[in-house]
Order: structure tokens, then sequence, then C-alpha cells
């Protein structure tokens, strides 16, 4: 099944039920970014632990940078060309699971 791309009032309601995720600047693509850091690296991967197996489960895949405490999140849909109801998902899932883990966004 096709996934739809959200485009318009869909695309701008999403990012606004996704604080502090911002748009992917330059690259041409569709994609919103946002960097977390917690209180060191078993914290950080505890963390990236939980996205994952929720990834997994959702068959959508974070694109993830990782030093020491700090994690920066990429999300998009490639089968979509951008941005998707499933970035909205996974993106509020991580966005608990860092508050979870006593991370901050920064
Ligand atoms: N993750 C992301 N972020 N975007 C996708 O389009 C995507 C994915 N597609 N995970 C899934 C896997 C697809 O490749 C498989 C075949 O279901």
């Amino acid at each position: 099944m096709a996934i739809t791309k959200l485009e318009g009032a869909a695309r701008a309601a999403a990012l606004q039920a996704l604080a502090g995720w911002r748009p992917v600047e330059g690259g041409g693509r569709d994609a919103i970014v946002k960097s977390f850091r917690f209180a060191d690296f078993n914290t950080a991967f505890g963390f990236m632990t939980r996205v994952a197996l929720m990834a997994d489960k959702i068959d959508h895949h974070p694109e993830w940078f990782n030093v020491y405490n700090r994690v920066e999140i990429t999300l998009t849909t490639h089968d979509a060309g951008g941005l998707s109801a499933r970035d909205l998902t996974l993106g509020q899932f991580i966005d608990a699971a860092a508050v979870q883990a006593g991370g901050r966004a920064e």
C-alpha cells in the first residue's frame, strides 16, 4: 500500500504536533531533525534501544547519529519521498521516550 506524503495543511498540522523538530535545511529533501542530550552514553543508548524496537515494530526507521550522550535523529519516509503520518507517529514516540530517559532537546 502506498504511503501518503503529507503536504500543505496536513504537513503543517503534523509539524505543530512535533515540538522542537525542524525541517532539514538544504539537500532538497523533505525531512525533520531533532537533537537530544542524555546524562551519559548508557542512558542515550537505552533510549536508542527503545526507539529501535518501536521502529522495527512499525517498520519505520530513523536516520540517526550518536556521539556519547548526544543523539541526532532525522525522520522522513523514503517510500513517500517526504514526511508521512509514520514520521508523526515515530516522532511522538521518540519525544516521549526521551522525556522518560531524562533527555533534553537541544
Ligand atoms: N523507514 C523509513 N524512515 N522510511 C521508509 O520509507 C521505510 C522505512 N520503508 N523502513 C520501509 C522500511 C520499507 O523499506 C520496508 C520494505 O517496509
